[in-house]
Parts: C-alpha cells; sequence; structure tokens
C-alpha cells in the first residue's frame, strides 16, 4: 500500500511505539527551535538534565517574543538565552534577526525533517515539507538532549487544492476557509496534508501561511509536499542543496479528503473572539476600523510587505486608521528597505514596527477602547490585544491595506476597482538577500563560556509526587474554549516568564483576578486546588507556563469535556492529572467552590482509564477518566517529567 508524506516521515524517525491512529510513537528531532518566551524554562529544564551539548542536527534559540525590555528582566533573559546557547552548541539569533518561524523557513528549515519548538506555530515549517510539530518547553529540551518526542500517531487528512487563487485573494484566505470547515474543535490527533494539483500554484511563504495557522485548528501539524517550488525557495535562500523530493505515493490513504478550489475562494475573516468565527470580507463591509497592523509569523513575508506596499504606494491612510506594519524577520526587512518598500509605506502612514511578534502577543499596540482593529496574525482570542473590550478581525494582507485606505472594513477586489489599483502579482525573489550575521554559532570551547544569570532568572520548576487523594476545591469553573491566553496571560506579564513565584501571581487573571491568591491559601492549607472547565480546554499557544503556574498553586487535576493537544501534554510534564468528564452532563451538577474528593487516585489511575470522584458539597458521585499511556502515568504519579527522568535515568 503507498504512503502519504505523514507515514514516510514517520517511518524514517521511528523511535518505537505502535504505529496505529490513537497510539502514542516515538519519533526522533532532527532540529529544535525555541523562542525567548518559552526559551528560558526550557533551557533550565535541559540545564537540569545534565547533559553537556545538544544531539540535535540543529538547534536555535530566537528572541522575537520579549524585546520591549521595559526594566531589567528581558534583558537579562536575553543575557542568560545567548550565553546558554553557546556553551550547549545551540545557535542564537538574536533581537532583530525576526520571528522564529519566518526566520527558521528562511535560513534553517529543511523537507524530510522533523522539527520541535516551543511555539504552538512550528508547523509554518510543514510550508517547506518538514514535520514541524509544536511543543512544550520541556519537551522540546528532551529532544535537545537526545530523548524522542512522544505523540498520537494521527489521523491523517488530506486537503485536496484544486485551481488557482484569483487577484487578490491570498494563502489567508485558503486557511480561513478551511478554518470555517473545521472549526477550532475536534481536531486534536489529526495531521492535514495539502495535495492536489493547485500546491504547485503556491510558492512556499504561501504555504507557511496556511501551515501555520492550523494551529488554530488544533491539529498536531500541517505540511505540504517538497517540489520544484520548495527547490526554487531554498534555491533562492542558497540552501538548493538540502532539498529533497517529498511526495504522497499514488495510492497513499486518508482518513478524510477535504477538496478546496482555490478559484472560488474570495477574501475572508475571522471576526471576534475566535479563528473560526469566519465570514466574507464583502459581509461586514463598511465597519469603521481604528486599527490596521499586519505582522506576525503568519503573514510578514517579503511578498506580504513588498505587495503592501505596492497597493499602498502613493496613497495615504484614513485619518481615523493606525497603521502598523512588522517585517517578519531581518531579511524581509532588509530588503524590503533596499527595494524602498518601507519608504513607501511610511510615506504612506505606516508605523514601521520592529521585526518581532510585537502587537500580536499583546506587547504594545493595544486598540483604543472598543476597538475594531484589522490584523494579519493568527490569533484573536478576547483581551490577548491588550483591551478586553476591542474586536480583533483576522485577514491577509491585501485585505489589510484595502481596510486601510478605505478607514473600514473593505474587500480588497473592491476598493482596487473603486481606486483603480493594478493587483500586485509579486512573485519569491529568485534570490533573497542572506545575511545570517544575526545569528550566532554555538562557542567552540565550552569552557571558555560562563552563563549569565540576572536576577531575573529563576530556577527550574519543582516537582512534587502526586498525592494519594486528591481532597479538594473547585477553585475554578470555566466554560467553552478556555485559551491559555486566558490560563497565562502573555503582554504586560511576559516579562515574568523566568519567574515561576512570580508569573503565577497572574494566572487566570483576565477570568478571575482572585484565583492565584486563593489557590495559593488553599495550598497553604494542604487542600488541593482543582480546576473544572468544558470543550478544547488549552487551545492556542504552547506556553508550559500554564501548566507550570497552576502547579505551583497546587493545582492537581484539571476536569474538563476535552483538552488540546500540547495543553494536555504540558499538565502531564508537570504532574497535574487531565480528567474527563464521563458523562459531561455532570459538568452542570459542579459549581465554583464545591469540595472534591478524588479518593486513591494514584492507584485508580494506574489500575484503569476510569476514576471516581466525589462532590462532597453537593453528597454525590461521578465518573471521570483518562487517556494517559503507562508512560504518562508514570510521570504524573511522580509529579512530572523531569523527576521522572531523574528515577528512570530515561527520557
Ligand atoms: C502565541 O502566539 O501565543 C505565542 C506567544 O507565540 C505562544 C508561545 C508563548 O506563549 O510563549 C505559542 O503560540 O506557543
Ligand atoms: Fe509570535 Fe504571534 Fe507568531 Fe506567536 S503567533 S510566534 S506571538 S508572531
Amino acid at each position: 500500500m503507498g504512503r502519504n508524506i505523514v507515514e514516510k516521515i514517520i517511518k524514517n524517525h521511528y523511535v518505537s511505539g505502535e504505529r496505529k491512529a490513537g497510539k502514542e510513537v516515538a519519533i526522533r528531532i532532527d532540529q529544535t527551535l525555541t523562542q525567548d518566551a518559552t526559551g528560558t524554562m526550557a533551557y533550565l529544564q535541559f540545564e537540569a538534565m545534565g547533559v553537556p551539548r545538544v544531539k540535535t542536527e540543529i538547534s536555535v534559540s530566537y528572541v522575537d517574543h520579549n524585546t520591549l525590555q521595559e526594566g531589567f528582566e528581558n534583558a537579562d533573559d536575553h543575557l542568560y538565552l545567548q550565553t546558554v546557547a553557546a556553551k550547549h552548541g545551540v545557535y542564537y539569533s538574536r533581537a532583530g534577526n525576526g520571528i522564529c518561524h519566518q526566520v527558521h523557513l528562511e535560513r534553517f528549515g529543511a523537507p524530510g525533517k522533523t522539527l520541535l519548538g516551543s511555539d504552538s506555530h512550528t508547523p509554518t515549517g510543514g510550508g517547506i515539507g518538514m514535520m514541524a510539530i509544536g511543543a512544550g518547553g520541556l519537551d522540546v529540551a528532551v529532544a535537545m538532549a537526545g530523548g524522542p518526542f512522544f505523540l498520537t500517531y494521527p489521523r491523517v487528512v488530506k486537503v485536496n487544492l484544486t485551481g488557482q487563487l484569483r487577484p487578490w485573494v491570498a494563502a489567508k484566505d485558503v486557511i480561513l476557509k478551511l478554518l470555517e470547515i473545521l472549526t477550532t474543535k475536534g481536531n486534536v490527533g489529526c495531521i492535514i496534508e495539502y495535495g492536489g494539483e493547485g500546491v504547485a500554484t503556491l510558492s512556499v511563504p504561501e504555504r507557511a501561511t496556511i501551515t501555520n495557522m492550523g494551529a488554530e485548528l488544533g491539529v498536531t501539524t500541517s505540511l505540504f509536499p517538497s517540489d520544484r517550488v520548495t527547490k526554487a525557495f531554498l534555491k533562492a535562500q542558497g540552501r538548493e542543496n538540502q532539498w529533497v523530493k517529498l511526495a504522497a505515493d499514488p495510492t497513499a490513504k486518508y482518513e478524510r479528503v477535504i477538496d478546496i478550489d482555490l478559484s472560488g475562494l474570495e477574501p475572508m475573516v475571522a471576526q471576534p473572539h475566535s479563528p473560526d468565527n469566519v465570514t466574507r470580507v464583502r459581509d461586514i463591509a463598511g465597519k469603521k476600523v481604528d486599527q490596521v497592523l499586519v505582522g506576525s509569523c503568519t503573514n510578514a513575508s517579503y511578498k506580504d510587505i513588498t505587495t503592501l506596499a505596492r497597493i499602498m504606494n502613493g496613497r495615504l491612510i484614513r485619518e481615523n486608521v493606525s497603521f502598523g506594519v512588522a517585517p517578519g524577520s531581518r531579511q524581509v526587512l532588509q530588503m524590503a528597505a533596499k527595494e524602498s518598500s518601507i519608504a513607501t509605506l511610511v510615506t504612506s502612514g505606516a508605523r514601521i514596527l520592529e521585526t518581532a511578534c510585537g502587537f500580536c502577543i499583546g506587547a504594545g499596540q493595544a486598540p483604543p477602547s472598543g476597538g475594531v482593529s484589522v490584523r494579519t496574525n493568527n490569533r484573536n482570542f478576547e483581551g490577548r490585544s491588550g483591551t478586553r473590550s476591542a474586536g480583533i478581525y483576522l485577514v491577509s494582507a491585501e485585505t489589510a491595506a484595502a481596510c486601510a485606505l478605505k478607514g473600514e472594513m473593505a474587500d480588497p477586489r473592491d476598493v482596487a476597482d473603486e481606486l483603480g489599483i493594478e493587483y500586485p502579482d509579486v512573485k519569491v525573489p529568485k534570490k533573497f538577500l542572506v545575511d545570517d550575521s544575526m545569528v550566532l554559532p554555538p562557542a567552540e570551547d565550552p569552557l571558555t563560556v560562563t552563563v549569565s544569570r540576572g536576577p531575573n532568572i529563576g530556577n527550574p520548576p519543582e516537582n512534587v509526587p502526586l498525592p494519594e487523594s486528591i481532597q479538594g476545591e473547585v477553585t475554578l469553573k470555566t466554560g467553552d474554549k478556555i485559551t491559555t491566553d486566558h490560563i497565562m496571560p502573555a503582554g504586560a506579564r511576559l516579562k515574568y516568564r523566568s519567574n515561576i513565584g512570580k508569573y503565577a501571581e497572574f494566572v487566570f487573571e483576565g477570568v478571575d483576578p482572585t484565583f492565584s491568591s486563593r489557590a495559593l491559601e488553599n495550598k497553604a492549607k494542604g487542600v488541593h486546588n482543582v480546576v473544572v472547565g468544558g470543550m478544547s480546554y488549552g487551545q492556542g499557544s504552547s506556553r508550559e507556563h500554564a501548566a507550570i503556574c497552576p502547579s505551583h498553586l497546587g493545582v492537581r487535576a484539571v476536569i474538563t469535556k476535552s483538552f488540546e493537544r500540547i495543553h494536555s501534554a504540558n499538565l502531564i510534564n508537570f504532574g497535574i492529572v487531565p480528567l474527563l468528564f464521563d458523562n459531561e452532563a455532570d459538568y452542570d451538577r459542579i459549581d465554583q467552590g464545591d469540595r472534591i474528593e478524588i479518593p486513591d487516585i494514584r492507584e485508580a489511575i494506574t489500575k484503569g482509564s476510569a476514576v471516581k470522584a466525589r462532590n462532597v458539597t453537593k453528597g454525590f458521585e461521578f465518573k471521570a477518566k483518562h487517556t494517559l499511556t503507562d508512560r504518562q502515568i508514570e510521570i504524573i504519579l511522580a509529579g512530572g517529567r523531569l523527576a521522572y527522568t531523574k528515577e528512570k535515568g530515561a527520557f
């Protein structure tokens, strides 16, 4: 039987486990990436493993998230990251060099390889035909130390692309369409493989926009074949020698095939507050817009910025709009500067922002109260922008330009007609400007490097073994679709990422600001904290702090209707038991503040998947279940993966 691309890559990297959908397999990781917001914890944990030098083919540490440097904290982090990278064999991409996913695609990504990154948008690398997966920092640390990555053997869904995008319709509209079809829920355990004759019409950066936002579907990753287009991109980056062909066999099998005719697509928009709340731009045209921001790892490639400049050329933004542009990498910025795109944009009224995550993570550019912000990034969760009452609308760079010119929501085709703008059919250049001088190679002699640990650098998280029984309280009950931005806010709080005790003060800050102090009070009294949630708990980012900090506050179990992949793995890594309601109706019978008991939980999770719990306050018993593998059970019993690794002497 023929194989699909996913099966081929897993086969080539197989370490152990059963290659059957739903079972756990372990694969070898060729490359890793970290970014600064998750990186400090990843390297602190890597150091705790006592491995002198990374064992991957290449590992890169990027600084792109926390670049504001208000106070000493970010700068302390950057110095720690730079020195720890030099000491342990890791390449260091300095602040200013660009957003990790964009730079990795340009300079390091290679077809057929596996990449594990401590950021949920690592699947951007799928645009170049690599199997690129997002994970918590500890999983990435393990991979750097030579350990395998454990994943659920995927169900592979093929998205069959036919036709060709029409002018003014962009790659972003393809993934928004797919989000409309598949939504953000129910795709855990899937990998999306793109195929069909439409693939050849999309450039690598366009493919990367599509795989990037696969993260919002909640799939493990997404990937494209590696073909002549991939080869041309690598050649233009001076890396043609890293090209290999990668295609599914003609008889390859898929769990499901979804057909998308590229020629039939229109400009789309994801409305507040979820990336799957998708409609046609024309359906909401005329809505007044306060802010337009182009950037992020989704849509800040050379093509995006050049297209934007050509549309804005000789035109001015409306006076009600604030217009910001953040090129995705130093390569993009250098080329856009050389070709005068930056000058054109400045003339049109753009505020050129740092080549970093910036507004996308809520670090600056918070919209006005009740504001409408049109952005090219990938997430529009409530409050993530820094303004709770604002609404974020996700669009392509072409639609963003149209909105900036009109001061209202506008379909770029209509604006082009009205203003007589010709479609700028920007192609991938034959040669990119290659300058890797902001990537520092590791030290040849590690003994010459002293790791810098400023006062913001804390310790790796503590692991506390699971108690015999949980005697606790429902410290918080949440609804559906709780994101990791709800659990562990970023934005203004990002600078505490390296200091668990401090960062833990802000757990669930936007949901219930009393959570942290109430949880700590319980912990001091020996009462375990239990969180109850609805569907798709833990959507969004890979930040393991959404598990580390609750664990620090004494959360021992989370009971929900369903979990998202990365977050549930992070809970396990830090010793919090992820439990599912056996009967979802029990969710409604539990209130915040109820006393909860899970007797003999250590024994119960070891014996089988069913766990009996008791709501002491309301006087009823209910059943919960878990889907933990034997390995995961041992990790939880030990209190977390670091403790488990020490106990076992193995990963
Ligand atoms: C995000 O887009 O939410 C982030 C910030 O990049 C996170 C990582 C983090 O929280 O540091 C992600 O996507 O994993
Ligand atoms: Fe950075 Fe935003 Fe991409 Fe996350 S989604 S890596 S914050 S640009």
